[in-house]
């Protein structure tokens, strides 16, 4: 297709053609940008449920706190799974979309009306939210973060952003998109194409189709192939393909990955946490207990995952008492809210929240023991939380404190 300069409508150009490139390539038409457009659209729309769902987890509302639900034990592994692979697969895919319509970026004149530019704007924010979105969470998955803001609530914030411009752009081309969701008979005359762009006539129409499922073919192999080297990070079964993934189920300590080891958060040998380590539990009434008194405690057996934001996550045989029990003793009332602390220093998850649902689910452990071991010291020794459809962030590790609030 050719890019035909026609004459205008609305604005007068002030200025002359610059020598703009033209393009020759079938494949920057509306028909690839839709069946492209509309599978990123699906991505993005799994990244955009998924990614309230992992917000509100991790920081619900006051309203919510309580409310949230501890079943299906699976839950967050499966939607932040789906958050990562999602994210994964639009990389492909918007690289894709961005090549079929850059063509566009030289359509001239470069503003026809107040309508245009405004068009031109919100796609402008688009692709800048959208390339965002996708390189900030595959750099998160690999922890590095060379750049001066914290990554979750910009994330989170450009995220609506990313929503807001796409239901927009949707909308805009809402005509486009319904005249090229079903491919064309070859034969039909292509509708004349907005923007400019012109494309030719029956025979040409006949080519592309061929040369689009080429395309397409390629686009759907490189989805494939970033897919399947990531996904065993979180569905283990494909564990063995997962060349790209940080975490990798089988390097893993215990028979678990460890996302933030005992060094790095500032935890000391083991001989120095025994020495001092106590359990404190504050609630109506008080207590203390040791490592010793905890173990003669009854102990409970769960299978749960650990899940990370950051998209992998394993089941793991968990043992150790039950928060409720923990709870009833220093006098809970049913239902109570409780805080954790941890005995780390400083860190973002060094204190953690937990609603009532969690609290007095039965599968909720302070842990002791990961798949048959006492804990490692990289796994929380002394205890850590283990709880039912939570993000990991939350499953405190090097546990010092309960507190009843
Ligand atoms: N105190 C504390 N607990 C913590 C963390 C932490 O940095 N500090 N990291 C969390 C994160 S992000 C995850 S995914 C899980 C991982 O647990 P694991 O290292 O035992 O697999 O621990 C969580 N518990
Ligand atoms: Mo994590």
């Amino acid at each position: 297709m050719t890019l035909h300069v026609r004459p205008t409508h609305g604005l007068r150009p002030l200025l002359r053609r610059p020598p703009l490139p033209s393009f020759r390539g079938k494949l920057h038409d509306a028909r690839t940008a839709t069946v492209i457009g509309r599978l990123l659209a699906v991505a993005v729309a799994v990244c955009f449920a998924t990614g309230l769902i992992s917000h509100y987890l991790q920081q619900p509302p006051e309203w919510l706190k309580d409310a949230l639900p501890s079943r299906p034990v699976w839950g967050y592994r499966v939607t932040q799974g789906l958050h990562a692979a999602a994210g994964t697969a639009a990389v492909p895919l918007l690289l894709a979309k961005l090549w079929t319509v850059y063509p566009r970026l030289f359509v001239w004149p470069a503003l026809r009306s107040v309508r245009h530019a405004l068009e031109r704007l919100s796609v402008a924010v688009l692709v800048a939210a959208a390339v965002f979105e996708l390189f900030s969470g595959l750099l998160n998955v690999a922890q590095w973060y060379p750049w001066p803001f914290s990554f979750v609530p910009v994330h989170f914030a450009v995220g609506w952003v990313l929503i807001g411009a796409l239901l927009l752009h949707v909308a805009v081309k809402a005509p486009e998109i319904a005249a090229h969701w079903r491919r064309r008979s070859a034969g039909t005359l292509a509708p004349a194409e907005a923007d400019g762009l012109e494309v030719g006539g029956p025979e040409a129409d006949a080519l592309e189709g061929t040369d689009r499922r080429s395309l397409l073919a390629a686009v759907g192999a490189a989805v494939g192939a970033v897919t399947v080297v990531t996904v065993g990070q979180s569905f283990t079964p494909l564990r063995h393909l997962d060349l790209l993934a940080p975490r990798h189920p089988d390097h893993a300590p215990q028979g678990l990955p460890v996302n933030r080891t005992a060094a790095a958060a500032g935890i000391g040998t083991r001989a120095v946490v025994d020495g001092q380590w106590r359990l404190r539990v504050a609630g109506p009434l008080p207590y203390e207990l040791t490592l010793e008194q905890l173990r003669a405690m009854p102990q409970r057996e769960v299978t749960l995952p650990i899940a990370c934001v950051e998209g992998w996550s394993k089941s793991a045989r968990w043992t150790g008492v039950r928060v409720r029990d923990l709870l009833m003793r220093a006098g809970a009332p049913p239902g109570a809210r409780i805080r954790v602390t941890s005995l780390e220093r400083r860190g973002a998850y060094r204190v953690m929240e937990m609603g009532r649902g969690y609290a007095r689910d039965p599968l909720t452990l302070l842990a002791l023991r990961l798949n048959g071991e006492e804990l490692s010291l990289d796994h929380g020794y002394p205890a850590r939380i283990i709880a039912p459809n939570r993000p990991g962030v939350l499953q405190t590790k090097w546990v010092a404190r309960l507190e009843v609030l």
